[in-house]
């Protein structure tokens, strides 16, 4: 039988474990890619490991998602980051060159290789046949000191894709598509590779758009094959020596299929509040609309903007909408300044935003009360816009330019009759502007040597976690429901610019659910902390969905917080609670989950017992006398790092054996 090509290249990477689907594997990991948002904390956790500098084949640090710079704080991250990555051996992108994704695809990305990314968007790098992964910051430190990455080996779900995209249907289609088919429960555990006479009249651009939006399906990467487009990418960018063709064996078993035919699709849309609330442009067409934010790491690429250009080229927006548009990267943006599709972007009435994450990680442009926004990003959970009880649809951009013409949702297929624009071909250029003046090199050795690594005030080193006791005596500290997102538990937005200081973002765990005049999470978690009580979320299906964000779990266990029990966990959030010594335990019966109430008294005997040997606890409500049986579903790794007292402490125990 042949092999996958997902299975090629962890195969060409295993460095402990064997291939087989469930099973976990450490496999070596090429390059590495960190943002601000999560990169402060990986890098000052990457510090404490001690290690003299990065030891995979290429590391970057990207500063894309802390821009609006209110106060000292993003400006500390900045220069943080800047000067630790002189120090150690680390590309430094500036804030201004574009945001990880669309910059690393641009100027770093190999076919073949392995990329772990502290950014659950990282296998946007698929779409050049990289097996690209998302992860907390600190197993991405751990890569970065050269550990291994250690994940359970995926199922392959093949997606043929046959038929060709008709005019105005954009590769958000198949994606949203995809969503619509599979949801955004349920796919952990997977990787999707795309394969199919469709594949190669797909371009680069399109295909980073489908393997981006795979963090949304909650499957662990997604890959195209590296072929003709792919060399055409790379070439354009003079990086012809990377490219190599790559792909699955004609032979090659999928453990399911799924066929997609391109000529079928239509425009698709995401409804309010979640990406896989998918229904066709034309069962919506015609709601008033009052913004409209073309970006994000989903769709801000030349040829994405180039379409919106050259639709906007002599027409002015509807006097009711706001539209705005944050090119992906500075190659973008340049680009369209030099040859002038920016000036008919600026006539039409767009209002241009920076090039980085901007509007699509709540950093401003939150909608009016009420007001439906379009946003051409791949997530629309509820408030993650900045505004509570917003309306935001993800859709491409081809429906958000359309409907900015005409201040309703509108199919972009009725363009040349509304208003009689011919569908524009966009031809790629066979030369990219490159220019990587904003991207600093590693320094010599001795040059690193002498760098002063500045920490401004709002930096903090996250505390340690702290051993778990046998006999776990918790509370329910809350009790949420299905698809908790990572935006639930740890908001952006304005807070972002508190992700180098811990205590200080705790105070905002699940805002969401604050109720005005009453105490807060943060407050009623520290109180039972201060009791002596573990803390203990209550969660249904799907806990931790979203962004790879260890803040989400490292906050949480600032606060107390010492189990999660929950119909079900996503991967990424479950590997950092166990990196962070908080333990993830499943309902073995989910009709339980319906038995529990918050604040109630729970506990679990023989803890450390079960941790070490067990697959199930005995939970006991102490308050209703009700017990229940939780699943710990963990690999030796796993267990091995919980009863290290976490990750950090684990990696630490392993390198003093081997030296
Ligand atoms: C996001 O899209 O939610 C983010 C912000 O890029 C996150 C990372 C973060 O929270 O810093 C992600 O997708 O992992
Ligand atoms: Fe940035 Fe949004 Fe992409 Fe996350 S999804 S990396 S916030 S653009």
């Amino acid at each position: 039988m042949g092999q996958t090509l997902t299975y090629k290249i962890l195969a060409g990477h295993l460095a402990d474990g064997k291939i087989a689907p469930g099973r976990e594997i450490g496999i070596r990991i090429d390059q590495t890619l960190t943002q601000d948002a999560t990169g402060t904390t990986a890098f000052l956790l990457f510090e404490s490991m001690e290690a003299a500098g990065v030891k995979t084949k290429l590391s970057v640090s990207y500063v894309d998602h802390n821009l609006a710079g209110f106060g000292p704080e993003n400006h500390n991250d900045h220069l943080y980051l800047q000067t630790i990555a002189a120090k150690s051996g680390v590309y430094h992108s500036r804030a201004g060159n574009g945001i990880c994704h669309q910059v690393h695809l641009e100027r770093f990305g190999k076919p073949a290789a392995t990329l772990l990314g502290s950014d659950s968007h990282t296998p946007t790098g698929g779409a050049i046949a990289m097996l690209a992964i998302g992860a907390g910051g600190l197993d991405v430190a751990v890569a970065m000191a050269g550990g291994p990455f250690y994940l359970r080996c995926p199922k392959v779900l093949g997606v043929k894709l046959t038929g060709r995209l008709n005019h105005w249907v954009a590769a958000k289609d198949v994606i949203l598509k995809l969503l619509s088919i599979l949801s955004t429960k349920g796919n952990v555990g997977w990787a999707v590779e795309y394969l199919g006479s469709a594949v190669p009249t797909l371009s680069v651009p399109q295909r980073a758009t489908i393997t981006n939006m795979g963090a949304e399906l909650g499957v662990t990467t997604s890959i195209f094959p590296s072929d003709e487009q792919t060399e055409k990418f790379l070439t354009a960018r003079k990086r012809q020596t990377d490219y190599q063709p790559l792909a699955a064996d004609p032979d090659a078993e999928y453990d399911r299929l799924i066929e997609i035919n391109l000529s079928e699709l239509e425009p698709m849309t995401a409804c309010p509040s979640s990406p896989d609330n998918v229904k066709t442009v034309a069962e919506i067409a015609g709601l008033n609309i009052g913004q409209v934010v073309i970006g994000s790491c989903t769709n801000s690429s030349f040829a994405d903007l180039m379409m919106v250009a050259k639709v906007l080229k002599t027409r002015h927006i509807n006097n009711m909408v706001e539209l705005a548009i944050a090119p992906g990267s500075r190659e973008v943006l340049n680009m369209l300044a030099q040859n002038g599709a920016l000036a008919d972007m600026i006539s039409a009435g767009a209002r241009i935003l920076e090039t980085g994450c901007g509007p699509c990680i709540g950093q401003g442009f939150s909608p009016a009360d009420g007001v439906v926004s379009l946003r051409t990003f791949n997530r629309n959970f509820p408030g993650r816009s900045g505004t509570t009880g917003d309306r935001a649809y993800l859709l491409s951009p081809e429906t958000a330019v359309a409907s900015a013409l005409t201040g309703k949702i509108t199919d972009p297929r009725n363009l040349p009759e509304l208003f009689g624009i011919e569908f524009p071909e966009i031809k790629l250029p066979t030369e990219f502007l490159v220019d990587d003046s904003m991207i600093e090199k590693p320094l010599s050795e001795q040059d690193a040597a002498r760098v002063k690594v500045l920490r401004g005030p709002t930096i903090v080193v996250p505390e340690a976690p702290k051993p778990l006791p046998d006999r776990l005596q918790g509370k329910v500290s809350i009790k949420c429901g299905d698809k908790i997102t990572t935006d639930h538990i740890m908001p952006a937005g304005p807070f972002l610019k508190l992700r180098s200081n811990v205590p200080e973002y705790a105070k905002v765990v699940f805002n969401c659910f604050n109720e005005q005049g009453k105490p807060t999470f943060a407050e009623r978690a520290l109180e039972l902390k201060q009791k002596g009580f573990a803390g203990i979320i209550v969660a249904g299906q799907s806990y931790g969905q979203g962004s790879s964000r260890e803040h989400a779990a490292l906050c949480p266990m600032y606060l107390g917080i010492r189990a999660v029990i929950a119909k079900s966990i996503e991967r990424i959030h479950k590997a950092n609670l166990i990196n962070f010594c908080i333990v993830p335990i499943e309902f073995a019966d989910p009709a339980d989950y319906d038995k529990i109430k918050p604040d109630e008294q729970l506990q679990i005997d023989n803890l450390l017992e079960a941790i070490n040997s067990s697959d199930e606890v005995e939970i006991i409500n102490k308050t209703s006398s009700l017990k229940y049986l939780g699943r710990l579903e963990l690999s030796d790794r796993d267990r091995e790092i919980l009863l290290s007292v976490g990750l950090l402490n684990y990696t630490r125990k392993k390198s003093r054996k081997n030296n």
